[in-house]
């Protein structure tokens, strides 16, 4: 009797860590470029959710913000059979089909920041509503240069969804009469390279010496063309402003040269990418308009409509940081 307890015993114990306990899924997450501290901080809030949900999280990019890179990391996490792919892309089409191979063989893709054509995803996690994020760029410098001069932009790759979709923005946003004195005069890419940002920041300075203002709506290119405008002696001559990580911008704007920047919580982008990525996986919402995802500490969001076929959840609205909170921000991310 004493034997056929020990036995039962066993049996539940085992039953009780196996085989009622939660799967354990790996969730891959592949992002723009290795290396970026934009996606460094989206990966410690991704490592957060997988802890509290008891799962796996493979963080992984290519070395520069290469497409092939980026399918062939994707290539590999199909071949290793991970549960789902969370992908920041380079390009929006050329993903799309390594994107379909993954859903075909029944691994949900979730798009966050920059997003593939939704034929090739399920959802898109949106850290904020791409029409403000690109008019408030536009609001900041007209501000800082009174609504007069040439501007440009200088971009990441020409290919990335997120940033062309907010400088679409920006030209509408140029559209309204009190900016009929400032003319945009260059859209440039850095890749979200340092080195290559800071060139194209010091091509623009040379091609366009009556240059007021640029607009970087990329982290690696606001942060370049701080370091290029204070090296060209341009500080207060060249207004600057995009979106940054406060991290890196604090002491650009302690000296004045970035008077005020936009951006959103990277580590909560990364944090609510892999809850709703588990929603998907625990089949307690399937990605229709409507339903409610539950994203831990962030509360709730509602899936809506993009309005091109796909759906997506938006975070919340851009932040802006400035003299008065880069201190308390450039400490969290
Ligand atoms: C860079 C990346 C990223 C973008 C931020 C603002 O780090 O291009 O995709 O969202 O900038």
């Amino acid at each position: 009797m004493k034997k056929f307890l020990t036995v039962l015993l066993i049996v539940l114990l085992t039953l009780g860590t196996q085989g009622f306990s939660q799967k354990k899924f790996v969730i891959g997450l592949v992002c723009k470029t290795a290396g970026n501290p934009f996606f460094e901080a989206v990966n410690k809030g991704a490592q957060e959710a997988a802890k509290e949900l008891g799962i796996t999280v493979l963080y992984q990019s290519p070395a520069a913000s290469s497409v092939q890179g980026q399918i062939d990391i994707i290539n590999s996490m199909i071949a290793q059979k991970v549960s789902a792919i969370c992908v920041s892309a380079n390009d929006p089409d050329a993903l799309v089909p390594v994107c379909r191979k993954a859903q075909l063989r029944g691994i949900p893709i979730v798009t966050f920041d920059s997003a593939v054509k939704p034929q090739g995803r399920k959802l898109f996690v949106n850290q904020a509503d791409m029409e403000q994020i690109g008019r408030i760029q536009v609001q900041l410098l007209a501000k800082m240069i009174n609504y007069e001069g040439e501007i440009a932009v200088l971009s990441a790759a020409s290919t990335m969804a997120n940033q062309n979709t907010w400088i679409e923005w920006m030209k509408e946003e140029l559209k309204k009469p009190e900016y009929s004195k400032m003319k945009l005069v260059a859209i440039v890419y850095g890749d979200d390279i340092r080195e290559k940002s800071y060139n194209e920041a010091m091509g623009l300075f040379k091609s366009y010496p009556n240059l007021k203002g640029i607009i970087a709506p990329t982290t690696v290119g606001i942060a370049a063309a701080a370091r290029a405008i204070e090296d060209a002696g341009l500080s207060g001559k060249v207004q600057l402003t995009g979106l940054g990580l406060p991290s890196e911008m604090a002491e650009y704007v302690k000296r004045g040269t970035c008077k005020a920047f936009a951006l959103w919580n990277p580590i909560d982008l990364g944090y609510a990418t892999i809850y709703a990525t588990y929603r998907l996986l625990t089949k307690e919402i399937k990605g229709n308009v409507g339903e409610k995802v539950n994203l831990g500490r962030l509360g709730e969001r509602k899936i809506v409509d993009e309005g091109n076929g796909g759906r997506m959840i938006i975070l919340g609205p851009p932040f802006v940081f400035d003299a008065s909170n880069i201190d308390y921000w450039s400490k969290v991310y």
